[in-house]
């Protein structure tokens, strides 16, 4: 892709997070009780890359639907997403997101347990503001979407107590706990923009694959990634003792010595902060880092194949640029 189309794309990009970030800002700001509505402001405004509201705004650009039809859509699927990080925190206890305090380490967690309530109340709020007459499909796709994140979570607390689980199994689970919601942006997208059948199954399509390929780049990140860009604690899954695709795959070929090393990050339900490195070498060693590289480039790969069904090729560049620009992303 050419530099100035990038460029041009990028432009759009920070366009658009802004004018999302001003409508999330004024969401909470005159709202009350302020007890709730202050901590609801505090979450919202970190520094989210705010993908999902982006993905939105443009799969219904892409059907040849306007931005303005999707904003309510897209503020909706942030605080959905808000939603999903404010608990999952309380559940994991972590104490960062997004280089800041978690918010119920910020306040305490009765506090976020409401505040993620809220939010998702909220969203259905701004999700039904404007529906372009399509109300039936946007709330189906939008609480399917919901379900599918719930039972992704329940997978993935189940796996936590579970000795084994295999790569199918960690497929399934992230498919429902991360790609769901990236399909979900997709498929409102383009239902909004009023795209056709074959339109909106191929756009869902690009979500989903791209929501697969984007969680596995966040098992990679926790372990390759910088603390102060990626805002979260490196090595936090080791830690968790959490089964991401690097472990899983590490277990799958490692033999000996490594293997009981593997082991007991299960057994032991996560390691100490001093061992993260160790670890790091590892999977080095086995290999797997260079394996979460080729997944994520073989899920990106058929997100991008599912693009053919957009005409316009700008429209079409703009979601190929995002892939690339999720693959790169260090934070
Ligand atoms: C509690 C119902 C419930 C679900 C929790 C989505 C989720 C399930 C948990 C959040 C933690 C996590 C690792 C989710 C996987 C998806 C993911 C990588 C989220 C982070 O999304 P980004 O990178 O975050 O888009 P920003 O901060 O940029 O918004």
């Amino acid at each position: 892709m050419k530099p100035s189309e990038q460029k041009k794309y990028s432009d759009i990009y920070a366009k658009e997070r802004k004018k999302i970030n001003s409508r999330l800002e004024s969401a909470f700001s005159k709202r009350e009780p302020r007890s709730l509505y202050k901590p609801s402001s505090y979450i919202i405004c970190g520094a989210g890359k705010r993908i999902r509201p982006l993905l939105v705004l443009l799969t219904a650009k892409s059907v040849g639907g306007k931005f303005d039809v999707a904003y309510n859509a897209a503020v909706a699927v942030e605080l959905l997403h808000n939603f999903t990080l404010v608990h999952d925190d309380i559940m994991d206890n972590a104490d960062k997101r997004r280089g800041r305090l978690t918010l119920h380490k910020k306040y305490n967690e009765s506090t976020a347990i409401l505040v993620g309530d809220s939010l998702l109340s909220v969203a259905y709020e701004f999700l039904l503001k404007d529906c372009n007459g399509n109300s039936k499909n946007i709330l189906i796709s939008f609480t399917n979407g919901l379900v599918e994140v719930c039972e992704g979570q329940g997978l993935d607390t189940e796996y936590e107590r579970r000795k084994n689980v295999s790569l199918d199994e960690y497929l399934l689970m992230i498919k429902m706990k991360t790609a769901s919601m990236i399909k979900m942006c997709c498929r409102i997208g383009s239902t909004l923009g009023g795209g056709s059948k074959e339109e909106i199954k191929g756009i869902t399509s690009y979500g989903l694959n791209l929501g697969i390929a984007f969680q596995i780049q966040d098992d990679l990140l926790d372990i390759t990634a910088d603390e102060e860009k990626f805002g979260k604690r490196i090595g936090g899954d080791l830690l968790e003792g959490k089964k991401t695709y690097l472990l899983i795959k590490a277990l799958e070929k490692a033999k000996g010595e490594d293997r009981n090393a593997l082991l007991k990050v299960i057994d032991k339900k996560g390691i100490k902060i001093n061992q993260v490195n160790k670890y790091k070498t590892l999977y080095e060693k086995l290999n797997v880092i260079d394996d979460a590289k080729n997944l994520i480039n073989y899920y990106t790969k058929r997100a991008l194949k599912s693009l053919y069904v957009i005409k316009n090729e700008n429209d079409r560049k703009i979601l190929i640029w995002l892939a690339d620009i999720l693959l790169k992303r260090n934070n």
